[in-house]
């Protein structure tokens, strides 16, 4: 049987990392777009790496950026895909205040380069895309949220994510592009980066568990978001690039935590019982045991305009892709303060 060929942007990232593992499970070759950096940033795929002089190899890594047209274009032709997953992407939301056009460029530009890659090398038959649509789009929009809902972004990540959502449904009706959107809601796990707060959190708890740090100091307590399993939003993802035509799918779990539950669940996890007091940026938690200070706040990580309460409607995707959500927020947490325990 010939082997399907995945393209990937975005493979050393966190999602990148869980769909390129899946693929190759599935049977597919995959190829991924990585950047260049200083430092080598291949530290989540390092397990699925093998030696390029290795015959009948299932992952293939290029050099490229999504800000570079000519890097995409050679990508593609030379990995000749047959699903193209668009991952890449200046993902924090709040980096995105500080380098807007940069933001919008990868994000929005990004995408806009890919499909016109598949037009101009007259791909749209062969090839099918996947964007990597964000809940953020939604922004102020009330809950739940599905496929129905309004858009009202809040940053400029969002509004650049918006572009390439409208950018691949309307190439997919004026060329007749196999290009589908997945408005993914917030999905977590030990592959999260260090700078997202459910990382952050679970990162602290367990070195204050461990007497090796004092104390997390965070932002917004208050908002709330919907947080799923990254390992079980890669396979809807999948699953969207299968379903009969391409289509637009909103993937959650449909319930929502505050930050300030996290922190909760986290820390009970390890023992500790947290007990809140004070207000705004004076608001601490205490451990109720010790009495010692564990989380505090600072203004440096607010945002100047904040997505108060995102929750999801995935009915669609659960009743066309027969797609679920298998890993509850409890199981998440514990899988990523236990992957930072055995780190320490
Ligand atoms: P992530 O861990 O931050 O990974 C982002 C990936 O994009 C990394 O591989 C990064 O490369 C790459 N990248 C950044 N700038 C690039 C550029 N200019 N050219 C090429 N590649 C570039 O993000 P994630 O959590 O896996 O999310 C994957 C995608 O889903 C992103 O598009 C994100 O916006 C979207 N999304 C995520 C969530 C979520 O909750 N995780 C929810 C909805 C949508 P380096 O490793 O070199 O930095
Ligand atoms: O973990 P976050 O930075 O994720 P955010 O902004 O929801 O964005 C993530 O999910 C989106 C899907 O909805 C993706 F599109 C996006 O790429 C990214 O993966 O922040 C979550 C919430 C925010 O409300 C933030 O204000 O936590 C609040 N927060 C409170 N203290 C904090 C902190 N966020 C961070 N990063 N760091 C804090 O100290």
């Amino acid at each position: 049987m010939i082997k399907k060929n995945a393209l990937i942007t975005g493979i050393t990232g966190q999602d990148g990392a869980w769909l390129a593992k899946f693929l190759i499970k599935k049977g597919y070759k995959v190829h991924g777009m990585i950047r260049r950096s200083s430092s080598i940033n291949t530290k989540r795929i390092d397990d699925i790496f093998q030696e390029p002089f290795i015959k009948n190899k299932n992952l293939y890594l290029y050099y490229g950026d999504l800000t570079d047209t000519s890097s995409i274009q050679n990508i593609i032709i030379k990995s000749n895909p047959d699903e193209i997953y668009n991952l890449g992407a200046q993902s924090h939301v709040k980096v995105s205040y500080e380098t807007p056009e940069y933001t919008t460029d990868v994000n929005g530009m990004g995408t806009l380069r890919i499909l016109e890659s598949i037009r101009n090398l007259k791909l749209g038959k062969k090839v099918k895309f996947y964007q990597a649509s964000s809940s953020e789009m939604f922004g102020s929009t009330k809950p739940p949220q599905s496929e129905k809902s309004l858009f009202a972004p809040q940053s400029p990540y969002a509004a650049g994510k918006l572009y390439s959502y409208w950018i691949t449904k309307i190439y997919r009706e004026a060329y007749n592009i196999y290009a589908s959107n997945g408005i993914l809601f917030n999905h977590e796990s030990k592959f999260r980066g260090d700078t997202f707060v459910t990382k952050k959190i679970c990162k602290s708890v367990a070195k204050i568990s461990k007497n090796k740090q004092k104390k997390i100091i965070l932002g917004n307590l208050y908002a709330k978001r919907d947080w799923g399993d990254a390992r079980d939003y890669v396979e809807g993802v999948w699953r969207i690039l299968q379903y009969k035509k391409p289509d637009d799918f909103v993937l959650s779990t449909g319930k929502s935590f505050s930050v300030k539950e996290f922190v909760e669940i986290a820390f009970k996890y390890v023992g500790i019982k947290v007990i809140w007091k004070g207000k705004g940026l004076k608001e601490i938690g205490i451990n109720s045991k010790t009495k010692k200070v564990i989380v505090s706040v600072s203004k440096l990580y607010f945002r100047p305009t904040e997505v108060d309460f995102l929750r999801g409607n995935s009915n669609k995707a659960r009743r066309e892709l027969k797609w679920k959500n298998k890993i509850n927020l409890n199981k998440m947490i514990s899988d990523m303060i236990d992957f930072e325990l055995n780190n320490l």
